[in-house]
């Protein structure tokens, strides 16, 4: 028997959840499909205990799902470096860690964000040697298409069943978003029964405040044509099967925004918002390929609706449209996940990548 990769995977929380979410998917990933044995380092084990419940946040080490879940704090205990050291997201590695590498060099990864632009095959997979010392750090690229690292995505990911009901079911996700307000007034005086599952934290307070009126976990609210539900926190797990019940997600940031694709149903994204609106040419590049070979209504469709939700059109203007459409879009969902699973998933093809280098 072959001895097991071992791999340290390092994750800072920035903000959010999307941190954790998406390097907890991928530890969980290498140590359950590849075999790997892989310490997960986290700098804020807050987030990941409400994505995973069962990790306790307060464990200095703990197993999980075949994973070893470490808090990532300093001063950083002494540690022997995996065969594989992950950076995940732009984080920076403890100087003494990098240091205890350069005896014996890991295939060093910088796993980076996710972006729809064509610059990213050029740069996936780029070597970067270290100024110092004898190492080299990898460029890895999550990606859309042929070239780039692929997207994440388990074996045995569970959209659950999409039974059969009359009313429009949509789930919303999302930041701080002033479109939100218009389109519940929208959807409260439309003719389509709407039953909404709102995500606990940022979307319920927004839509508590809309409502006037307590909204807690577990409440349901009608307002005119319009079902509201405060869900609670739920699992990663749980929280697919949520978007496979749905038909229409909400979705934000990087990981639900993939997960939504995967699920196979219509979405509307909201970009994690970046200085200098340097998130538009991110979203404009993701639209761009979505859309690509669409006939014209449904295109436009999604870009105003897109826009609208993302600060620059008016949602009220756009519903109608996207509305329509998403008979359309429900029927292109599953061609579009077969396309984008044709770059592979990333959790195979960063163990590839690595394997060819150990
Ligand atoms: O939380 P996000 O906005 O995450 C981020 C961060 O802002 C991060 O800094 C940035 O780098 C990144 O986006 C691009 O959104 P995201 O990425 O969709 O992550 C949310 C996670 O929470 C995802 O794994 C799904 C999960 N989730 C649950 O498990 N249960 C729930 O009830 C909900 C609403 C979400």
């Amino acid at each position: 028997m072959n001895t097991p990769v071992s791999c340290d995977l390092f994750c800072a929380v920035v903000d959010n959840l999307g941190d954790a979410g998406v390097c907890w998917r991928l530890a969980r990933q290498l140590a359950r499909e590849h075999g790997w044995t892989v310490r997960l380092w986290i700098d804020d084990m807050a987030p990941l205990a409400r994505l995973r419940p069962g990790i306790d946040p307060t464990l200095a080490c703990q197993e999980a799902d075949g994973v070893e879940v470490r808090p990532w704090r300093a001063p950083f205990p002494p540690a022997v470096p995996g065969q594989v050291v992950i950076e995940a997201l732009a984080c920076e590695l403890p100087p003494d860690f990098v240091a205890a590498m350069a005896e014996r060099p890991p295939v060093w990864i910088n796993l980076e964000y996710l972006s729809a632009e064509d610059w990213v095959v050029g740069c996936h997979g780029m070597a970067s040697p270290h100024a110092g010392l004898p190492l080299v750090k990898h460029f890895f690229f999550p990606g859309f298409g042929a070239g780039t690292g692929g997207l994440i995505r388990e074996r045995d990911a569970d959209f659950g069943p999409n039974e059969p009901h009359e009313d429009l079911r949509v789930s919303l996700f999302c930041y701080d978003n002033p479109a939100l307000p218009k389109l519940l007034d929208t959807w409260a005086a439309g003719a389509d029964a709407i039953d909404c599952t709102v995500a606990d934290g940022l979307p319920r307070r927004q839509v508590e405040s809309w409502l006037g009126c307590p909204f807690a976990p577990g409440d349901d609210r009608r307002r005119g044509a319009l079902r509201l539900r405060a869900s609670p926190f739920v699992s990663q797990l749980e929280y697919d099967r949520l978007l496979g019940r749905c038909d229409l997600n909400f979705v934000r940031g990087e990981d639900s925004f993939v997960r939504a694709q995967w699920a196979e149903r219509p979405f509307v994204w909201q970009i994690y918002p970046q200085a200098d609106d340097v998130h538009h040419t991110k979203l404009e590049a993701f639209f761009a390929r979505y859309t690509s070979g669409m006939d014209t209504a449904a295109r436009d469709a999604v870009m105003n609706f897109s826009h609208a939700w993302n600060g620059y059109g008016t949602v009220v203007d756009a519903w109608p449209a996207l509305r329509a459409a998403l008979p359309f879009l429900r029927a292109q969902a599953t061609p579009w996940a077969e396309k984008i699973a044709v770059a592979g998933n990333l959790a195979d093809n960063l163990a590839c990548f690595c394997m060819k280098r150990l």
